[in-house]
């Protein structure tokens, strides 16, 4: 039988699936043929979201640590305990901190939003994901919006500014792979090393952490020759400073600092400069954001795009991201309350080590930010100072290994959800196809047990999901949702057409600042990139695959490479200190890079994040993870 669910992982793609089980059994996840993003296939992290479910290793009943060991216990007496510490709490609300990321989407995920602002606990602010370039897009046009994702069939020459569509969005690869079948021209612009070799016609190696300078030169060398757009000048709200600004750059020295040759200035300026007239779209990766001045990154190359006419226009436009929640409505939730204080999640540990009052309760769910956030070790000593924590999850990860209670939660497929996507404007359906397992339930149904033990009335969850499609831009029934397993919301296909953007004068923010890239430490020479890994999200991956040792790739001509024993063992290392690897090479990577790819437990000695030292983005407050100065050594 047949059942249309969505995938809820974080991810641009929000895939609606197909689950068929058989009377054997057996189980398979597909994509849904009828919806015109999934188009009929999907990823192997939504082909194993089933094994996932089945995973012997899963947590399926509540534990609670009695004398230093984890025990099983029934539901009453868990949420009972935790309903006292809480009620404990209630008048000093900012000692109990709620942690919430985006382990799985979707607007009933939002339940622990609702519980935790209506006490009015301290939560967390800043991210570890897309906030330098989102705030970055809103400082320049006032909102987020792009173009529909399928205009880029439209586009003439399509710049992919470092997104790796072979991993992080398969399904803007399937678009690019027809774009180019259509004859438009892809050029990727990366530090390389990535799957974008076979998506794009001409691929450029930049340094890392440095596209603003070569956005800048292409800005500069088109002022220079006269092509800048005359209508999106009188539209910049600050075109006279930002000319100052781009007049007093030295273009060779702008080229140094990205290590881009003159020929590839030439070549995108012909590209930009629209001298053929045909559209350029520009696809901004998030990988280049998170540096220490991403924010700057993503402002000069939606500049770029601006200032060459490129945006409101079909076939045009810069495709950042837009907001997956912009057609969902979940006032239910985040008005539920204020928070006391927001600490910084890219620096939670440090933060919840100096909060004044202390914490001394934490809920965390849809998390395991204990692996996941820099300065991973400040973590584990932060936690051991808090007196109760509650973990919502099903496995038994860095976090919730450091929990007091595990509150085991049901899993994609066995559990309703909707949600929307930060790249396309279609809204999935997430069903219930299984029940959950043992005694798992849905995170909107635990919070509503806990808010009704603190005498706080839960909303409704059929009434929730109703109200989510009470939005301007969606004319669906939650009937008909839950049988076609997706709506459409309504938006413009060209973004900013009108060319009036959301600011209150209505005219676009170009760039105040173009700041240098900071120096590395002596000894300390090249850079760590953490990236996505292909075949699971992040940290969701099966303990059984972790029992190697984790892989770095390097350039087959990096010069450490001659420096290193073989025959011993080699360490990654950073100020922070090190770990053992495995050491193999590319040859379309910039020496200067180290790939590790993400998502390793540090249980396992997998995780970067101990390594990684907190680096905050110039705009967005975002953890600028790929700053990283790092070296091979035995
Ligand atoms: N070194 C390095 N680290 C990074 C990054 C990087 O670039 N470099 N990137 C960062 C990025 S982009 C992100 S988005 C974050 C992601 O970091 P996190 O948001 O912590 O995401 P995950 O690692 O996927 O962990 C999510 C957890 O949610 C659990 N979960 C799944 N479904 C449910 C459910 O229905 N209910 C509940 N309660 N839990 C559920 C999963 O089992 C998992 O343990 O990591 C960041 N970490
Ligand atoms: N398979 C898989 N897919 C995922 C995820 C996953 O964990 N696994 N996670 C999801 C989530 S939450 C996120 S946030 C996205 C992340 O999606 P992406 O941002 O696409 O992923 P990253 O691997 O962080 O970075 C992408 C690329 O950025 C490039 N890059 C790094 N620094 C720079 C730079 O300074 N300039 C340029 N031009 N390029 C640079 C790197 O070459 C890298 O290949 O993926 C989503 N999709
Ligand atoms: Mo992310």
């Amino acid at each position: 039988m047949d059942h249309i669910s969505a995938c809820t992982l974080d991810c641009p793609d929000c895939c609606s699936v197909l689950v068929r089980t058989g009377d054997d059994g057996n189980v398979s996840i597909t994509g849904n043929p009828d919806h015109p993003f999934t188009k009929g296939f999907i990823c192997a992290k939504g082909r194993r979201a089933y094994t996932r479910l089945c995973a012997e290793d899963r947590i399926t009943t509540p534990l609670m640590r009695v004398n230093g060991a984890f025990t099983p216990v029934d539901w009453d007496t868990a949420l009972d305990a935790i309903a006292d510490k809480i009620a404990a709490l209630r008048e000093t609300p900012a000692a109990m901190l709620h942690i919430r990321s985006h382990g799985y989407r979707g607007v009933l995920a939002e339940a622990s939003t609702f519980l935790f602002r209506s006490l009015g606990a301290s939560s967390t602010r800043g991210a570890l994901c897309d906030d330098a370039g989102i705030e970055a897009s809103i400082m320049d046009f006032g909102a987020l919006h792009h173009n529909d994702p399928h205009d880029l069939l439209n586009a003439g020459f399509i710049i992919n500014w470092g997104k790796d569509f072979s991993r992080s969005s398969l399904h803007l690869g399937q678009i690019i792979k027809e774009a180019r079948k259509r004859g438009k021209k892809v050029i990727t612009i990366s530090p390389g090393g990535d799957g974008n070799a076979e998506y794009s016609d001409t691929v450029i190696r930049i340094r890392p952490g440095t596209d603003r300078f070569l956005a800048a030169a292409l800005i500069r060398k088109l002022l220079v020759r006269g092509y800048a757009s005359s209508t999106a000048l009188l539209k910049s709200a600050n075109w006279e400073s930002f000319k100052e600004l781009i007049s007093a750059q030295d273009e060779r020295r702008l080229l140094q600092a990205c290590d881009c040759s003159q020929n590839d200035l030439n070549m995108l300026a012909n590209i930009y400069a629209n001298m053929d007239m045909k559209p350029v779209a520009s696809i901004l990766g998030w990988g280049l954001q998170r540096h220490v001045f991403g924010g700057e990154n993503v402002r000069f190359i939606n500049a770029l795009a601006f200032l060459s006419g490129q945006v409101g226009r079909k076939g045009g436009g810069v495709y950042f991201n837009i907001s997956s929640g912009r057609n969902l409505n979940t006032s239910w939730a985040r008005d539920a309350g204020t928070p006391a204080r927001r600490l910084l999640i890219p620096a939670i540990g440090r933060e919840i080590l100096s909060a004044e009052p202390a914490i001394r309760f934490l809920w965390v769910d849809g998390s395991n930010f204990v692996n996941q956030t820099p300065d991973a070790a400040t973590n584990i000593k932060a936690m051991e100072g808090i007196d109760c924590t509650v973990v919502v999850d099903s496995y038994m990860t860095d976090t919730a290994m450091r929990a007091d209670v595990i509150l085991p939660c049901a899993q994609n497929h066995e559990r309703e959800e909707i949600l929307g996507s930060c790249l396309h404007n279609h809204v999935q359906y997430s069903a219930e196809v299984f029940p959950p397992k043992g005694e798992s339930r849905h995170d909107f149904d635990i919070m509503s047990d806990l808010a009704r033990r603190l005498g706080i009335t839960p909303p409704d969850r059929e009434e929730v999901l109703r109200q989510a499609l009470d939005t301007p831009f969606l004319s669906t029934s939650l009937e008909e949702l839950r049988d076609k397993g997706f709506a459409t919301a309504n938006h413009p296909a060209i973004a900013w057409e009108e060319y009036e953007f959301a600011h209150p004068d209505g005219k676009y923010r170009l760039p105040e600042t173009l700041h240098t890239e900071p120096a590395f430490p002596e000894g300390f020479d090249m850079q760590l990139m953490s990236l996505v890994h292909r075949d699971y999200l992040h940290s969701q991956i099966p303990e059984t695959a972790q029992n190697t040792l984790p892989t770095v790739w390097v350039n087959s001509g990096a010069p450490v490479l001659g420096t290193l024993d073989r025959d011993k063992p080699i360490y990654l290392a950073t100020p922070k200190g090190r770990m053992e690897v495995t050491v193999e090479v590319l040859t379309d990577l910039h020496p200067r890079c180290i790939i590790i790819r993400r998502g390793g437990w540090m249980k396992h000695g997998a995780s970067a994040n101990p390594l990684i030292e907190t680096r905050i983005t110039d705009i967005g407050e975002t953890a600028a993870y790929y700053s990283q100065p790092a070296r091979l050594e035995n």
